[in-house]
């Protein structure tokens, strides 16, 4: 009970705002604040320039200190651009963030098309894009087809502070006594160059300032979004008169909503949207960063318009962001779009595409803080059969291990886990349990010892194993970004070594920020030392990246490479998609972050990562009935739907809040299996072609203004299914927004097409949340849901045919065995295209170079918005049999139902309607 109070006590000082740093209690921050939009005293030396095939090289000089940066500009393939810039000669290298891009960019050659005096003007091959590059002062400004879409440094604000030696090192110069003289002992503390304090903890930084920053202007742009993960708006928000949005990871127990603060992970992509483009800034810096915002309007900026074109301006938006990281180099690509869609692929081809996960992963997970024992485990496996709800996996919080000790098991609560996982195995189920990176100090613990023996803990300044207070006690931190380190750690995982770990075990890391009890902000000192002598300002980032990687790594080393592993982090970074899922870390059983949750996970959607959920339900606190009811039903058309709750949450399994709403959540569960097909299917395109699963409504009507900041409703895939959760207590109605008036939208459950367009009022019941078709959609999904995912493999497919203003629709089913890489490897998968056109549904191949056998069938085919009865209806398969098919026609709501179908999954077929 002691370690009760110990645990209740540290979550309660974290709730405690004063722990965590307002901006202006950043030093970095406040020293690149005194420099104010104006000119810029950077200058371009025109000498300098030199053109390679890879990119274009030149020096830029500051006026005052007369330090020399280097800037190279690369055109990457795909409409991609890059701007780096780092010291000529840097006292010691800076930090170059390692292992997030998937490769070295393909690089194209750009030619000066243009010079004169003071500038000159990069152009790509094909000259669709311009780099007009000025001189005095230095700045950038990139143009597609003569538009300028942004601009680099037009506020004057490229900071750079290169490295100097300690001041008790320097030799005494004119200049340095002047300086010493000047920066009285307050002014320097309060610049924090070579040392900060934040209540009573002191960062000594040993390599002094080095902090980086510049501004860029989105011209035309007054819509930005993405930079997760904050309790935010979609919209970014101005910060002009507050606090910048931080992205810094941090371990924030019961974290409020509508804060800029950086919570748990950091994806430092900023995506900018106007009706005819959508830009990209993706800001590769794993230290702390800050990033402000700010929209206004200004005349219209046309390059190098005559005098008499200026006094025609127009008033148009413009959006200024200006990025601060604490240190590392100046790393930034301009993704040019010009469509959303090229957004997300330009940001996959440099840091790569979610992760195709296992099937099982994508059914509803039943996690609590704690499960406590085997009894507890089987007990509420056997509750799901007996109320008759879905479910694939069960989670063990840290109370299973042998005091917090990963890898192993509290021998009294588990005494034959083994014997535990195979009796969920053969329920066709299974178990994640979570493994954090903190490692208990215990000589006798074998995991501490080796890794003590191997010097892979990170290192304190003084060079010692740093070690901070977490769940077991003392604790050390692995060092993940030691490849060294991250392979031995995925070798933890091999069956041999994890004791009684089964096939059916998956993973979850948590508290990889890292988290640090009593540490500054609870994470780790910036000044700890990791690999290569890297400070952990320059990698804090990328900590919980790394270890996921090496979880995963780990998952599928154990299988010989066979099997898709399955992990989920709560720490995360860009590239963290390749590894797995995220959730939102520790939300509050309250209304508010129900409806937060839907624009936090739009936004990390948007940044790449797919697979997000946030806990249904709420982790902190006890949600009443109703808020329970609307989570289960909104998380069901979210990509990671998983139940948790907090060790001080009441228990909290679907069937303990009274028969109807255990009858309400069973329909919502059920309603989330039957969909698999189809969000299967979406996360194969998320895999294969960047496109997210959720999205915002912007992202699919880029066109129209009024989608633009829509976060109470979304598109699960390609313009097919609109969702919109009920966020509020006791609605009797929700306000949905129709988009595009061209479009025909039809209820999910009832079929019937929506008679209104526009903002529309629906009448709302506790039942269910109003989820629309889109019309010229298929959408596949199976006959009935089953007790998990790997019960329902031979359950047959039903289509839903929704038609649009032409008759038409189409739309995709992907399978595959749902759990290896034969799909990869071995090309065993089914890609196939539904399409309606002329009266005539037919079945084809997207892609011939997959074979995947199944004897599963397409049973029910449901066709929406059909006109009239039809007379006859016959299905013919490739090899010639015609069949007459059996069907239903509802005048009222112009629905047709093709039933006994029986038509296979993997072949070409037709079904003809007279
Ligand atoms: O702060 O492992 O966000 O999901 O149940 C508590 C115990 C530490 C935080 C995670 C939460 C998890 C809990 N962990």
């Amino acid at each position: 009970k002691f370690c009760l109070s110990v645990l209740s006590s540290v979550q309660d000082e974290a709730v405690d705002k004063s722990n965590f740093k307002k901006c202006n209690q950043i030093a970095f921050y406040r020293r690149q604040k005194l420099l104010h939009p104006g000119k810029s005293l950077y200058q371009v030396l025109l000498d300098s320039v030199t053109l390679s095939d890879e990119n274009v090289k030149f020096q830029i000089i500051h006026e005052e200190n007369k330090v020399l940066l280097q800037v190279e500009i690369y055109e990457i393939e795909g409409n991609i651009f890059r701007l780096k810039i780092d010291e000529v000669s840097p006292l010691k290298a800076r930090y170059k963030v390692p292992d997030v891009l998937i490769k070295e960019p393909t690089t194209q050659k750009l030619f000066i098309s243009h010079k004169e005096a003071g500038n000159f003007v990069l152009s790509s091959v094909n000259e669709d894009y311009k780099l007009q590059v000025t001189a005095n002062p230095f700045q950038v400004e990139l143009q597609s087809k003569g538009e300028t879409v942004m601009s680099m440094n037009s506020n004057g604000l490229l900071y750079f502070e290169h490295l100097q030696p300690p001041p008790s090192d320097r030799k005494p110069t004119a200049q340095n006594d002047e300086a010493a003289s000047d920066s009285s002992k307050e002014k320097q503390e309060d610049l924090g160059l070579w040392q900060e304090k934040f209540g009573s903890f002191l960062d000594i930084k040993a390599h002094g300032p080095t902090s980086v920053g510049t501004d860029f202007s989105l011209h035309g742009y007054d819509h930005v979004y993405g930079i997760p993960q904050h309790t935010e708006t979609l919209l970014l928000k101005n910060t002009s008169d507050g606090d910048a949005y931080r992205l810094y990871n941090l371990d924030i127990f019961g974290h409020k909503i509508h804060d800029k603060i950086g919570i748990y992970g950091s994806v430092p992509l900023l995506l900018a949207h106007k009706p005819n483009r959508t830009s990209g800034i993706f800001w590769l810096n794993s230290s702390e960063t800050l990033v402000d915002i700010s929209t206004k309007a200004v005349a219209e900026h046309i390059p190098s318009a005559p005098a008499a074109e200026m006094a025609k301006q127009r008033a148009v938006p413009l959006t200024d962001v200006r990025w601060m990281s604490e240190s590392g180099i100046i790393d930034v690509f301009l993704l040019m779009g010009p469509t959303a869609f090229d957004i997300f692929k330009q940001f996959a081809q440099l840091t790569g595409t979610q992760a195709l996960p296992p099937l099982f992963s994508l059914g509803y997970h039943q996690c609590r803080w704690n499960y406590e024992d085997e009894q507890d485990v089987k007990a509420v496996d056997a509750g799901f059969d007996a109320h008759d709800i879905p479910y694939d996996v069960i989670w063990l919080d840290i109370e299973h291990t042998d005091g917090k000790r990963y890898f192993t098991w509290d021998k009294q609560k588990f005494q034959n886990p083994r014997k535990m996982q195979e009796h969920l195995k053969k329920k066709k189920r299974k178990l994640v349990v979570i493994v954090d990176p903190h490692i208990k100090v215990d000589p006798s613990y074998t995991l501490y010892s080796q890794a003590k023996d191997k010097g892979y803990f990170v290192k304190d300044r003084n060079g010692q194993d740093f070690e901070g207070i977490c769940w077991p006690g003392s604790s050390c931190y692995l060092d993940f970004t030691n490849p060294e380190v991250r392979k031995w750690y995925a070798d933890q995982f091999a069956f041999k070594t994890y004791k009684a770990s089964t096939n059916i075990l998956f993973v979850w890391n948590d508290m990889n920020e890292p988290s640090v009890f009593k540490g500054a902000e609870l994470t780790m000192q910036k000044d700890a030392v990791h690999y290569n002598n890297w400070e952990h300002r320059e990698v804090h980032n990328l900590y919980g990246y790394y270890q996921q990687m090496a979880t995963a790594e780990g998952l599928i080393r154990r299988s010989s490479g066979k099997e898709r592993p399955f992990v989920l982090t709560r720490s995360f970074f860009a590239g963290s998609q390749k590894y797995g899922a995220v959730w939102t870390g520790d939300n509050t059983a309250e209304w508010s972050y129900l409806k937060i949750s839907i624009p936090m996970l739009l936004t990390i959607n948007m940044a790449g990562i797919s697979f997000c959920g946030a806990d249904v339900g709420g982790f902190i606190g006890d949600p009443e009935p109703e808020l329970l009811v609307r989570w289960y039903q909104a998380g069901a058309y979210q990509p990671f739907f998983r139940g948790h709750s907090n060790m001080e949450s009441k228990r909290r399994e679907p069937w303990l809040f009274g028969e109807k709403n255990t009858q309400i959540i069973r329909r919502a569960i059920r309603e989330r299996y039957v969909l698999l097909p189809y969000l299967y299917t979406l996360f194969y395109r998320a895999h294969t072609a960047a496109e997210p699963v959720m999205r915002s409504l912007w992202i699919e009507f880029p066109g129209k203004m009024e989608t633009f900041d829509v976060e109470n409703e979304y598109m699960l895939g390609k313009q097919a299914l609109l969702v919109h959760p009920v966020t509020e207590k006791e609605a009797k109605t929700v306000t949905v927004l129709f988009p595009g008036s061209e479009e025909i939208w039809y209820d999910f459950r009832k079929f019937k097409r929506m008679e209104d367009a526009g903002t529309v009022k629906i009448p709302v019941t506790l039942e269910n949340i109003p989820v629309f078709q889109r019309g010229g959609t298929v959408i596949p999904l199976k006959t009935t849901a089953g007790k998990s995912t790997e019960w329902m493999t031979d359950i047959s497919y039903e289509l839903h045919v929704a038609l649009d203003t032409e008759a038409c629709a189409i739309g995709e089913l992907y399978v595959d065995d749902g759990r290896s890489f034969q799909y990869l490897h071995k090309k065993q998968f089914l890609y196939r295209k539904f399409t309606f056109c002329k009266n005539i549904l037919s079945s084809s191949c997207v892609d011939g170079s997959g074979q995947y056998h199944t004897t599963c069938v397409v049973e029910r085919v449901i066709v929406l918005g059909f006109g009239k009865q039809p007379t006859f209806v016959t299905a013919s398969s490739k090899d010639g049999k015609k069949k007459e098919v059996v069907f239903t026609y509802d005048t009222k709501t112009s629905m047709l139902t093709l039933g006994n179908l029986a038509l296979s999954v993997d072949a070409d077929w037709e079904i003809c309607i007279s």
